[in-house]
């Protein structure tokens, strides 16, 4: 899907809005990142304002730890976070932080990303990971997008357009097949 695809979101009026840092976007390697930019896409079509970090559960234990336990003191609200494999980092950053936290599963060459979603789906109860379809990098964008609109109108209302957007191109597809 291209950056201002189809299913992009409609043109959002995030003009001269303060610009705070809400959502981190972290990955366990650069190698993630041609699956996890949709997420940052997403994010920046709606004026959601992110950081982008490369934290290892496994690489960098420490540094992840760090993060998960600074995230909500330094500001941020959601944490999208992306792995492949024996995909720990969703769950161990969840495990550290009170914030709400999105897994993407991201495939890898073997197991067509099945490891990755098993890994960032099988929480223990009591530390949640919500939890994307494989790839998916964009829906968690999204989910982010709707757990801050939550508490912000103006985001809910860009969400709303985007939807009705979603729907006017479902009718324009079926008006084109039935020409
Ligand atoms: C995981 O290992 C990363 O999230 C990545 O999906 C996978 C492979 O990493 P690289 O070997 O490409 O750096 O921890």
């Amino acid at each position: 899907m291209s950056a201002r695809s189809e299913l992009a979101s409609p043109a959002v009026a995030n003009e001269g809005k303060p610009r705070v840092t809400t959502v981190g976007l972290i990955m366990g390697s650069d190698s993630d990142w041609p699956t996890m930019k949709a997420a940052a896409e997403v994010l920046d079509e709606f004026g959601v304002t992110h950081e982008v970090s490369v934290v290892s559960a496994h690489r960098t234990p420490v540094k992840m730890i760090e993060y998960g336990r600074t995230a909500a003191d330094r500001g941020l609200q959601v944490i999208i976070a992306g792995a492949g494999g024996a995909a720990a980092l969703p769950g161990m950053v969840a495990s550290v932080t009170p914030l709400p936290v999105i897994g993407v599963p991201v495939p890898l060459k073997h197991l067509d990303g099945m490891d990755s979603l098993l890994s960032i789906v099988q929480m223990p109860a009591g530390i949640p990971v919500a939890t994307v379809a494989i790839g998916n990098a964009r829906n968690a964008g999204l989910l982010a997008v709707r757990i801050l609109a939550a508490t912000d109108a103006e985001l809910r209302d860009r969400m709303v357009a985007y939807q009705e957007d979603l729907e006017k191109l479902v009718a324009e597809k079926e008006a084109a097949l039935q020409a």
